[in-house]
């Protein structure tokens, strides 16, 4: 094998819109080179989610289903019991998933729901799952509760470039983004953050985004690409599509940007042919959502997915097990 290229924090502009733009062949026969040298190419890790608190944000952000703000019919709920968490977890466990992921639409956590929060990590890990929580920003006291409970990852995504980002959220900014991401970071919570591609963002917006990940002064460990799903009544219920070759783009720029990160195939794959979802996994994704909801969206069946593992002989990581050479 090849020796594997230094990870780097100092990508550019220029070398991310030439990595972006070569020839589709080029570039995806060096994202699966990259992939290799850090990963057996034939296994994916297997994620779940689960929203313990439905609807209601007070959040902006055009793309969700959650946003009291932006015409989207969903009603607000509370947030769940633990013990319903803990019985969803254990069934996503037999599942074969790996890592648990407990989502609120929330804009940040409040003091009064941090002890629920905690007994669900506690409760998760007790089965053996890796945990995760994407709660909104947090401030330093809150990641160091999160932290001391266990938690192992936590989701906060940068969703697009930080040029595109106004058009997509005003109730908070890229900067607000990144100060939560380096608190997660630094308190050593291992880092989850993507965004969405199919917003009606420009190309550059796409390289931006992964750049931005890419020179943070550690790359995540996750990096999910999430392809919009439009929601009706959203303000981007009804954006044009986004070419599938420009996303197939988009995961082989995350894996050379980022070689050691799961890169994860997230939101989208209803929408999405089996060929298609291959073509990413030959790019550098190697984990998915698994589960037949998102959060608040349709997810494949788990049948179809362990179908498509079958015909193309994955693997699903075993739990403990991060796919790296
Ligand atoms: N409220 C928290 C936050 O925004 O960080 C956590 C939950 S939020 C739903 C998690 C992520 O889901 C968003 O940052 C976004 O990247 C993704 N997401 C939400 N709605 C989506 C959609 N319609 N299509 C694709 N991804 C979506
Ligand atoms: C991520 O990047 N994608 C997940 C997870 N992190 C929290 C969420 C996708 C949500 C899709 C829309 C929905 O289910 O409402
Ligand atoms: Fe709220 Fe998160 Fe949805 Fe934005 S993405 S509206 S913060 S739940």
């Amino acid at each position: 094998m090849l020796d594997a290229a230094p990870i780097r924090t100092d990508w550019t502009r220029e070398e991310a819109d030439a990595l972006y733009n070569q020839p589709f062949m080029d570039l995806l026969f060096q994202a699966q080179s990259v992939h290799r040298q850090h990963f057996d190419p034939n296994q994916v890790q297997k994620s779940k989610l689960l929203s313990i608190k439905t609807g209601g944000c007070p959040e902006d952000c055009a793309y969700c289903s959650q946003s009291a703000r932006n015409g989207a019919k969903l009603s607000a709920a509370k947030l769940i019991e633990v013990e319903r968490v803990i019985a969803e977890a254990r069934k996503a466990k037999a599942g074969g998933a790996t890592r648990y992921c407990m989502g609120a639409a929330w804009r940040s956590p409040k003091e009064r729901d941090m002890d629920a929060l905690e007994a669900m990590i506690h409760g998760v890990k007790e089965l053996g799952m890796e945990t995760c929580m994407t709660l909104g920003m947090l401030e330093e006291d809150q990641v160091f509760r999160l932290r001391d409970a266990g938690l192992d990852y936590y989701n906060h995504n940068i969703d697009t470039s930080e040029r595109y980002y106004k058009e997509i959220i005003t109730t908070r900014t890229f900067a607000d983004r990144i100060d939560t991401l380096n608190r997660v970071r630094e308190a050593g919570i291992k880092v989850c953050a993507g965004g969405i591609v199919g917003m009606g963002e420009q190309q550059m917006d796409r390289i931006d985004m992964l750049l931005a990940l890419a020179t943070l002064e550690a790359h995540p460990d996750s990096v999910p690409v999430n392809m919009l799903i439009p929601i009706p009544d959203t303000p981007l219920a009804d954006v044009a599509k986004l070419d599938p070759i420009e996303f197939v783009r988009t995961i082989a720029l995350a894996r050379i940007l980022m070689p050691k990160s799961h890169v994860r195939l997230s939101a989208g794959r209803t929408d999405m042919t089996d060929e298609l979802q291959a073509m990413c996994f030959f790019a550098g994704a190697n984990s998915i959502f698994v589960g037949d909801t998102l959060l608040t969206a349709d997810n494949p069946e788990e049948d179809s997915d362990q179908a498509l593992f079958d015909r193309l002989g994955i693997q699903a990581m075993a739990v403990g097990c991060d796919g790296s050479r």
